[in-house]
């Protein structure tokens, strides 16, 4: 099916703690008018699409398809800025460019710490990190023309990116004219 929209569809992922959040946020008050910031663990949580509840790792299970059903409507209008460690669930046909964000280990373990997180869960990401999990995902769920990789080590670096990326949206709006 051919979709039609006026504004990109933008993922920002990555391992917990690397920024998506601040990215998204920052990305789409920049952005303005048309953009908005979904932030899925939080719109889970408000649409109920939770399987169940990992004690072990202190996390949600999320039901994909409901989750995907519920946001499908969102993702045909465009401007969406969709803020998950998760990127693969999302049809390509829906997506214009995924951001995935890297960070070094040891900032990423001061953050998670400092979350309050339990050292199991801050190790599991930790080698989520190492071993590249949401990169792999993001290029084997995507085109290689449409994935980025941004390290997200300092603020001067998120706000480089959060510019890099509304570069890239200003030039997208003017390749796909009303
Ligand atoms: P995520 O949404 O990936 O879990 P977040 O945006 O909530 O991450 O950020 C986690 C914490 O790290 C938060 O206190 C803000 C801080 N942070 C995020 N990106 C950063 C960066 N590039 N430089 C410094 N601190 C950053």
């Amino acid at each position: 099916m051919k979709e039609t929209r006026f504004q990109p569809n933008i993922i920002i992922t990555g391992t917990p703690g690397c920024g998506k959040t601040s990215h998204a946020e920052s990305l789409v008050s920049l952005l303005g008018e048309g953009y908005k910031h979904y932030n899925i663990s939080a719109l889970a949580k408000e649409r109920k699409c939770f399987l169940s509840y990992d004690e072990e790792f202190d996390s949600h299970i999320v039901d994909e398809d409901k989750l995907l059903d519920s946001l499908e409507p969102d993702l045909r209008e465009g401007g969406a800025v969709v803020d998950w460690h998760c990127c693969d669930i999302f049809p390509e046909r829906l997506i214009d460019l995924v951001v995935v964000l890297r960070t070094d280990n040891s900032a990423l373990f001061d953050r998670l710490k400092k979350r309050g997180y339990k050292d199991n869960k801050i190790q599991e990401n930790l080698d989520c990190e190492i071993m590249e999990v949401v990169y792999q995902d993001a290029i084997n769920g995507y085109v290689p023309e449409i994935v980025i990789t941004l390290t997200s080590n300092s603020v001067e670096e998120l706000e480089d990116n959060v510019d890099r990326i509304s570069a890239w949206v200003e030039t997208w709006v003017k390749d796909h004219p009303q």
